[in-house]
């Protein structure tokens, strides 16, 4: 059979490897801490995390509902790799550094960066890390106080021993999209003033989490509850097991069998009788969660960049490795074009999705002005639809220029490319967040899409040579445009849904 054995492409420390970071992260954060940190994960990324991402998905989750003597268990049984990347996402502040703030307005960027550099060798660690953070976001903004004290110190603790994860339970049968008419759990009042959650949740990712936050409809003295929107209130609840093993007021019907997204369990769960504190004022469930939509939806998009950045990276490492015609990949034309392409895509989406991790520092640090705050509303439904669709694009066109290899399960190409299928998906898809843009538009009386064009005019103002933020402004461009487009195509098919004029 011959001596000859294609290369295989090497992953190097993806934050040395990457350019855009380091120039961005120089520019605004050029403390070294930051820089030093961001290198040595990078190094443990590519030596020792990587690996484990992979275990992650060979070794996907599984569930055993009995035990050998016959008892409820409903357990859901998860990888050495996928528990050692709870511990590594406690200690290196993965959820944290968010929290503490030691870069003031840049800690979002910081936190961001190490979650940008860890995404795409997390084994999907990122979807529990984003429902955590969310979490987080929420009680900080309700106020830490009784009975979610004890979560959020654990939820942002950097001592793995005491880290908590959280679930976001949303999703039933009748609508994701639709919660507001598709929510069917009820929540009934216990004489202690906590109350007990009866209902079905259709989806519930990274389901070995210690906590979750969900929406149910409070029920009156008479069993009757409010339709709509205004009937949902927001639950914390606390995942546990009785003193005989079984889950306290949950059954796990199944585990989903997915595209991708694998590495995580994402089951379906009867909740009877589970124990939960209602934590938003009645029938404020939607508005209180919208602050864990904006953290999550966040989250996908620097996921989304990531995985178009580690695609790229592996790419421009084989173009250097594989021979073709006589010469190297990197010395055809026509596969550097393709290659710079998506180096263009990538560039764009990681600026963009920066920008709004930026927004999200200032907002929380309280120097945001109002237009940076109109700015992150209506920015971080575009950057999570952009981001998501662009991914598959460019994951996609990153698996052609391995040729046939990039199609071999075994190389770990594939999975980029379904996990990426995911991103449009979850946490709002693509119309749904198009309308959601819509509506702040309609309820900010086009505030934000001025605060949007004052924003390009600064960055178009301080373009001193356009070849250099070339790249940003396609993607503000690219944004503009998908964002015309939706709005011209909702406004056409839901006349009624907003007052355009506004
Ligand atoms: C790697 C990263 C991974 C990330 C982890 C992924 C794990 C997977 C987790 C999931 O997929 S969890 C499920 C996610 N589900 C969704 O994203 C639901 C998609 N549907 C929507 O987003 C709908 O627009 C929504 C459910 C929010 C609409 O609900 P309503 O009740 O029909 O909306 P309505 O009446 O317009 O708004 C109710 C209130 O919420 C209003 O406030 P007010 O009552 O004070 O006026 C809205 O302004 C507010 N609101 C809605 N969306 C908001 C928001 N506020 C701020 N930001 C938003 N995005
Ligand atoms: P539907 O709402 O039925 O949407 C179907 C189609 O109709 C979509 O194309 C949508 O864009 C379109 N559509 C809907 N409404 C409109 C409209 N008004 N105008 C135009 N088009 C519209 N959910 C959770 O709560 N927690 C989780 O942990 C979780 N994990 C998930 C993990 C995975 C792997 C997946 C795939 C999903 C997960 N979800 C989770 C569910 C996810 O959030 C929902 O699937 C998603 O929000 C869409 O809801 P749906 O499936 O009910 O689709």
């Amino acid at each position: 059979i011959g001596s000859f054995f294609q290369e295989t492409p090497v992953l190097k420390n993806p934050f040395l490897e990457d350019a855009l970071l380091r120039g961005y992260l120089r520019r605004h954060l050029p403390q070294g801490a930051v820089l030093s940190d961001l290198c040595a994960f990078g190094e443990r990324v590519a030596i020792e995390v990587d690996k484990w991402g992979r275990e992650c998905e060979v070794n996907p989750p599984r569930l055993v509902h009995f035990d050998p003597w016959g008892r409820r268990v409903d357990h859901i049984v998860t990888s050495p790799a996928w528990k050692r990347m709870k511990d590594l996402s406690a200690q290196e502040g993965l959820v944290a550094i968010g929290y503490e703030r030691s870069f003031g307005e840049w800690s979002r960027v910081y936190q961001m960066s190490k979650l940008y550099i860890f995404s795409p060798s997390a084994g999907l660690y990122t979807c529990p890390l984003a429902m955590t953070d969310g979490a987080a976001k929420v009680i900080q903004s309700i106020g830490v106080s009784w009975p979610v004290d004890e979560a959020f110190s654990r939820l942002t603790t950097r001592q793995s021993e005491r880290f908590w994860t959280s679930g976001q339970w949303m999703t039933e049968r009748q609508g994701g999209s639709d919660v507001a008419t598709g929510t069917e759990t009820v929540a009934v009042s216990q004489t202690d003033g906590s109350y007990k959650l009866h209902g079905f949740k259709w989806f519930t990712s990274a389901t070995d989490a210690d906590m979750t936050l969900t929406l149910a409809r409070v029920q009156d003295r008479t069993g009757a509850t409010t339709p709509g929107s205004r009937g949902l209130s927001l639950f914390y609840a606390e995942v546990s097991r009785d003193e005989d093993g079984r889950l306290k007021g949950i059954e796990v019907q199944r585990l989903k069998d997915k595209l991708g997204t694998r590495q995580v369990p994402t089951a379906e769960l009867l909740l009877d009788g589970l124990p939960a504190h209602r934590i938003s004022e009645e029938g404020r469930g939607v508005p209180c969660i919208a602050n864990m939509l904006t953290i999550t939806r966040i989250h996908n998009s620097i996921s989304a960049a990531a995985a178009m950045r580690r695609v790229v990276q592996l790419a421009r490492d084989y173009a250097t490795r594989r021979t073709a015609f006589g010469k190297l990949l990197r010395d055809h034309p026509l596969h550097m074009q393709t290659l710079a392409r998506m180096e263009v895509e990538t560039h764009g989406a990681f600026l963009l999705s920066m920008d709004v991790c930026r927004l999200l520092g200032q907002e929380e640090s309280g120097v945001a002005t109002q237009l940076d705050t109109h700015l992150l509303r209506l920015l971080t439904p575009v950057v999570k639809l952009y981001t998501g669709k662009q991914a598959v694009a460019v994951v996609s066109e990153g698996l052609e220029s391995f040729g046939g290899q990039g199609y071999i399960e075994d190389t770990g190409l594939p999975g980029l490319l379904r996990d990426a299928q995911v991103l449009s998906i979850w946490e709002g898809t693509t119309n749904v967040l198009s309308l959601d843009v819509l509506r702040c538009v309609a309820r900010t009386s086009g505030m934000v899409l001025h605060a949007y064009f004052t924003h390009v005019k600064s960055l178009l103002a301080g373009v001193s040579s356009v070849s250099t933020l070339a790249p940003a402004v396609k993607a503000v461009d690219g944004a503009l445009s998908q964002l015309q487009m939706f709005v011209q195509e909702a406004a056409t098919r839901e006349p009624g849904y907003l007052d355009l004029a506004a």
